[in-house]
């Protein structure tokens, strides 16, 4: 028994041993170092079906180009000095389709998946095997992996709205993504401070809706504005280019309309999608604002505005038409559809949405906002989506089907799992990207502390939820609102290392996370970030919390 316990406990210290001098970040299911190790050279081949593993391939030879110069050839066999890529066929689905195995020897690199993803996924764990600098021998350590995630919904939401970013940036940030094996890229489309989505029906989202005539600077309310005109969308074109860039990484793209709070963008093109349309917007108190006050604006500041969505039927239809531009573009199962953080104050003074409570038996206008989505739901339902809400989505009742996802903390998660619907787990404590990552963080920020560690040391399943309703939690996300995100070096900063952290916590079996091991494992990871020319916080020892 004894010689038994200390065998197990020496394996236990191997693995360890192994995890940390091999520096794979989200650290795999199980890692074997094995002795020697493969040199790329000028013999070097692919192994692979063209027709199966493209994206994987041209992945690989497109990193291999763009750091250490080297593209190589793809054959069909080869005896040795080969990397394989294979992916599995079955008759059923199989049961961990991201999972791949993954070894190394002097001889061979063999990559194979469950899946075509789970391929694509081997590849991501061989990358962090290769050199973290410039060099010339491309060595990579023999190695015996096998592997697959914890959870099958990892992802990371970026919000487009108040800050915009253009496609090239996007499909960068696509690529960071899939280095880290996401698979969710959630796109927060619209919002008060612009929308950026074209929708062919209605041209004014875009002309007027995406254009805001300034901007506050400083924290809000602000000190002033910047009296700068602040313009960004994306064509469906780009769209489309971008969700295959996506679709090429194995990222889902879910796109966000908010509805029925968050509308001032969408009312400051179309009017009457207000209950009074003929009230000018009103800016935040104590802002700075530039340009016409009369009429509907989009917004200059950030935060909560009660000009929300009047649930009409011209509402409905409007809604109705941009869900069917939005449900053609993107092949996601889901729709984001917001719902958080909608004043009632208009509900409450509209002689129209109280006769809509009583004639329908509503409660409140929580019920109305129940309503609201319900009907939304019913719709997209109808087209084969099915809706991801924000946690107040739960206030008057959850619509049948949704999906919800936790922000408020994890109550909701916890509350919505018990009603037997699915969650996904991104609470402000842990997953807030958008919070400052330091101490004495020295640029402008939301507010909030969220350092590295701490997010290492989330697990999405709350402790607090029954057993029996633990896989309705699908899995997390991190959020990057962008109030104080204005540019693209600054979105690369806010996320890393604090995504790296996470993949680990979606990824990796919670027995194999080991803050230590993780320090300096990720180590290696900002040399890479390094050669990435990326933007980061190379703090490790900020104060937990
Ligand atoms: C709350 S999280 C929001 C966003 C803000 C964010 C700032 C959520 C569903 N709504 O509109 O940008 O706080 O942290």
């Amino acid at each position: 028994m004894k010689k038994l316990f200390f065998l197990l406990l020496g394996c236990a210290v191997m693995q360890l041993q192994a995890q940390t001098t091999l520096p794979v970040i989200p650290v795999p299911v199980t890692l074997q170092a094995k002795s020697g190790s493969f040199t790329i050279n000028k013999q070097t081949v692919i192994v692979a079906k063209q027709d199966t593993e493209k994206e994987t391939v041209d992945f690989f030879n497109n990193y291999l180009t763009k750091y250490f110069g080297i593209k190589l050839p793809v054959v069909k066999s080869a005896a040795k000095n080969f990397i394989s890529f294979t992916t599995n066929t079955f008759i059923q689905a199989p049961e961990k389709p991201e999972r791949y195995t993954l070894n190394i020897s002097p001889a061979s690199i063999k990559i194979n998946g469950d899946s075509r993803q789970g391929t694509f996924y081997g590849l991501q764990t061989l990358i962090q095997l290769l050199p973290a600098e410039k060099t010339a021998a491309v060595k990579i350590p023999a190695v015996s992996i096998e592997d697959y995630p914890r959870f099958g919904y990892r992802g990371i939401m970026l919000d487009v709205s108040r800050h915009f970013f253009d496609t090239a940036f996007v499909k960068r940030f696509i690529d960071l993504l899939a280095l880290h094996k996401i698979n969710t890229f959630h796109w927060h489309l619209t919002d008060d401070q612009g929308w950026r989505i074209e929708i062919k029906k209605y041209p004014r989202l875009t002309e007027v809706g995406a254009c805001r005539n300034g901007t506050i600077t400083g924290h809000h309310p602000g000190t002033g504005s910047d009296n700068t005109k602040y313009c960004g969308y994306y064509t469906q074109q780009e769209i489309k280019d971008v969700i295959q860039y996506a679709a090429d990484r194995f990222i889902t793209i879910i796109p966000e309309i908010e509805l029925p709070g968050h509308a001032s963008a969408a009312i400051a093109a179309y009017p009457q999608l207000s209950c009074f349309p003929d009230e000018p917007t009103r800016p935040a108190k104590g802002v700075v604002w530039n340009g016409d006050t009369t009429g509907k604006n989009v917004q200059q500041a950030w935060g909560v505005y009660p000009d929300v969505f009047c649930p009409s039927e011209y509402t409905f239809g409007f809604l109705q038409d941009v869900l069917d531009e939005v449900a053609a573009l993107f092949p996601s199962k889901y729709i984001h559809i917001g719902g958080d953080e909608c004043p009632k104050d208009s509900w409450k003074r509209s002689e129209f949405c109280q006769k809509l409570i009583k004639d329908n038996n509503l409660k409140d206008e929580h019920g109305l906002q129940s309503y609201f989505v319900s009907r939304i739901e019913k719709y997209l339902n109808s087209k084969g989506k099915a809706i991801i809400g924000w946690d107040e989505i739960l206030e008057g009742g959850l619509a049948p089907n949704a999906t919800v996802m936790s922000w408020r903390g994890e109550k909701g998660g916890i509350e919505a799992a018990e009603q037997k619907h699915d969650v996904i787990m991104t609470p402000t404590t842990y997953v807030y990207f958008d919070y400052a990552q330091r101490r004495n963080e020295d640029s402008l920020v939301i507010g909030g502390y969220l350092p590295l560690q701490h997010v290492y040391g989330y697990d999405p399943v709350p402790a607090a939820l029954s057993a029996d309703k633990q896989h309705y939690v699908l899995g997390g996300q991190a959020n990057l609102w962008t109030e104080y995100v204005t540019n693209p070096a600054k979105v690369q900063y806010m996320l890393l290392p604090r995504m790296t952290a996470l993949s680990e916590v979606l990824w990796s079996p919670k027995q194999n996370k080991n803050w230590d091991s993780f320090k300096q494992r990720i180590a290696t990871q900002f040399k890479r970030f390094d050669l990435w020319q990326l933007a980061y916080y190379p703090g490790l020892d900020e104060p937990a919390k």
